[in-house]
């Protein structure tokens, strides 16, 4: 089995973050923990939320872990609810030799989110620097590299887009959330040896909240296990095109990723068995 570490806040109403990552990466048969980063009444997309940040609860746990002699083969970050967090979780990760996969939440749809401040984005241009690999949305890459957003992608656009992205130093970045047009929906995939490779697949217009934790999560669950870059963000947008199908309606409560979990072990069985 493999250790897999997810950093990111518990939300406790409105499916996403640690309420995601935690099912599917145990889905995927890996033995999870958590470092919780806040807790919430609900994520930032309902009003008002009851936020308790945990900015100073992140080392305390941290070192008491590296008294028990701890390691993870792979650690993925998510949401942080204050700059100052960027800096105790830099340190996390210098603590382990793991392969690091960072989603910079930030924002999605050209706006940052409820609570997120400009020395937020400061800061996790800083951490960017840590992860293997960087899986930020249109939005985020567009707030991290400095660039315009733009609604409509068009290849040249993401084209800076992943250049100002790769420059942050990860073996591989994938821009999700791709409106390609107004029926397809995607992402896209650079690493460094085998360049540029486009999902495009079509649009659900449905907004779901959590939809981007699922995919960090399962690309998280596949990479542990070996499986290159595309394959592995195939198979995450595959599972949340899947999710979202079966979701009733648009919500901000989640997606009803729970129905689709056999299928994402089904999956996860053929990766095993490919890779033996
Ligand atoms: O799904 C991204 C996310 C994670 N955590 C919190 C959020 C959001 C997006 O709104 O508010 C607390």
């Amino acid at each position: 089995m493999k250790k897999v570490l997810t950093v990111q806040d518990l939300s406790c109403l409105g499916k996403c973050s640690l309420t995601v990552a935690l099912p599917v990466l145990s889905a995927m048969g890996h033995s999870c923990s958590v470092l919780p980063t806040a807790v919430l009444s609900t994520h930032t997309g309902f009003p008002s939320p009851y936020v308790h940040s945990l900015t100073e609860d992140i080392l305390p746990i941290a070192d008491h872990w590296q008294s028990l002699g701890t390691s993870f083969d792979a650690i993925s970050v998510g949401y942080l609810s204050s700059p100052q967090q960027s800096e105790s979780v830099e340190q996390v990760l210098s603590r382990y030799d793991a392969f690091t996969v960072i989603d910079p939440v930030l924002g999605d749809n050209g706006h940052l989110y409820s609570g997120i401040t400009d020395e937020h984005v400061k800061a996790m241009r800083k951490l960017c620097t840590k992860g293997t690999v960087l899986v930020p949305n249109v939005t985020e890459a567009a707030m991290l590299t400095g660039l315009p957003y733009h609604q409509w992608a068009d290849r040249t656009y993401l084209d800076f887009l992943m250049a100002g992205m790769l420059d942050f130093g990860a073996e591989g970045v994938i821009i999700t959330g791709i409106h390609w047009d107004e029926d397809s929906t995607g992402f896209v995939v650079s690493d460094r040896q085998n360049g540029c490779f486009w999902y495009e697949a079509p649009q659900i217009p449905k907004l779901i909240h959590g939809t981007g934790d699922l995919f960090t999560a399962v690309l998280t669950g596949a990479m542990v296990k070996g499986a290159s870059l595309w394959d592995s963000s195939v198979m995450a947008a595959q599972f949340v095109e899947r999710v979202v199908d079966h979701t009733p309606k648009a919500s901000p409560f989640g997606a009803d990723f729970e129905t689709q979990l056999p299928w994402l072990m089904k999956q996860t069985q053929r990766l095993d068995l490919n890779r033996e």
